[in-house]
């Protein structure tokens, strides 16, 4: 939070003085849209860094661009939910109305969102144009962008055809528009700054990070069903959208001709009884079991992976991460 301010900074000195009143706006929309939340990604950054750096390489100096690297990551994020809200028609997010949802904002929040996807480059300039890893940091977050927005179709193009949802296309969905963005992203960012290169290293921490990321998607669709908004921040819309959820695909798994009917009948509609009735159905299948119990085979395989890590991996690292969504609630 201590560099908050100077990115502000930077980003708003970006827009000329005769322009006061996008300087007032650019502020307005980052304070709304990156400082909130649990910045889970830009602090795995920040982690990150400190634990592939080299102790030398630790200087106040380097850190503080670690955290300034770390809030292009939020930046990343704030792009991919203003717009995520818009085509999932939610409500709230972070306990507040989605920006979208703003008297004042409506539609524009595409325009914002966009500008703020846009600043994460400034402060890439600013701040890295003379290092030698420059040119990885703005690669890495080209190509995985681009891979979280075919995510993003695919999850879109998925919806409502629960006949459709399998573990198989479940699992291609939330690699692309969760895992990479959210887990792969921030540690391979870090390790370029560190200057690790090992094609090795880089090929094991993916691997565990997409595990990572994959179980957080399939958290993230247990509460929103199960989750408390007051707790999670946001109210779920995936069953009214016709998601094609972990809980949707081991729900068809395990119903009955009769109860696969009821999801027909029910599953993607803005209907407040029918939303109803798949839950109900959900609770009958015994879902929150199934998911604690799956919680905990994740969390075993991801140990094992981690205990497997060859000799110069930071396993801190890894189990750091892993015990912060382990058992989460937001
Ligand atoms: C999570 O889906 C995925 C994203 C927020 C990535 C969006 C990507 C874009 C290119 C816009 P979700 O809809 O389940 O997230 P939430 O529950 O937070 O709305
Ligand atoms: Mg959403
Ligand atoms: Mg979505
Ligand atoms: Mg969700």
């Amino acid at each position: 939070m201590g560099a908050f301010p100077d990115v502000v900074r930077d980003l708003t000195d970006f827009v000329k003085e005769d322009l006061p009143e996008m300087r007032t706006w650019l502020n307005k929309i980052l304070q709304y849209n990156v400082s909130g939340g649990k910045r889970l990604r830009g602090l795995a950054v920040v982690y990150s860094f400190r634990m592939f750096g080299d102790p030398k390489d630790l200087t106040p100096e380097n850190i503080r661009l670690s955290h300034i690297l770390g809030w292009c990551v939020e930046m990343l994020q704030a792009f991919f939910i203003m717009t995520d809200d818009v085509m999932d028609k939610s409500l709230t997010r972070r306990g507040r109305p989605c920006w979208y949802k703003q008297p004042d904002v409506g539609f524009r929040a595409i325009n914002d969102a966009v500008t703020i996807e846009s600043c994460i480059y400034v402060l890439l300039r600013k701040h890295f144009a003379d290092k030698p890893y420059y040119v990885k940091l703005i690669d890495l977050f080209h190509e995985i962008t681009l891979k979280t927005e075919i995510g993003q179709t695919l999850d879109s193009i998925q919806e409502k055809k629960i006949d459709k949802f399998t573990m198989d296309r479940y699992n291609a969905i939330v690699k692309y528009k969760t895992a990479y963005y959210s887990f792969h992203l921030p540690v391979a960012l870090a390790m370029h700054m560190a200057g690790v290169e090992d094609i090795e290293k880089h090929r094991q921490a993916k691997a565990i990070l997409l595990e990572m990321g994959h179980f957080f998607q399939v958290q993230d669709d247990y509460m929103d069903v199960f989750g408390e908004e007051g707790v999670t921040g946001k109210a779920g819309t995936d069953i009214q959208d016709g998601k094609c959820t972990w809980l949707a695909v081991v729900a068809l798994q395990r119903s009955t001709a009769e109860q696969r009917k009821i999801l027909m009948d029910c599953y993607g509609h803005d209907d407040k009884e029918k939303v109803v009735a798949v839950r109900q159905l959900y609770l009958q299948l015994g879902l929150p079991a199934i998911f604690s119990a799956h919680e905990e085979e994740t969390y075993n395989m991801i140990t094992t992976m981690i205990q497997q890590l060859s000799r110069g991996m930071p396993d801190d690292l890894f189990f750091t991460l892993l015990h912060k969504i382990y058992k989460r609630v937001n």
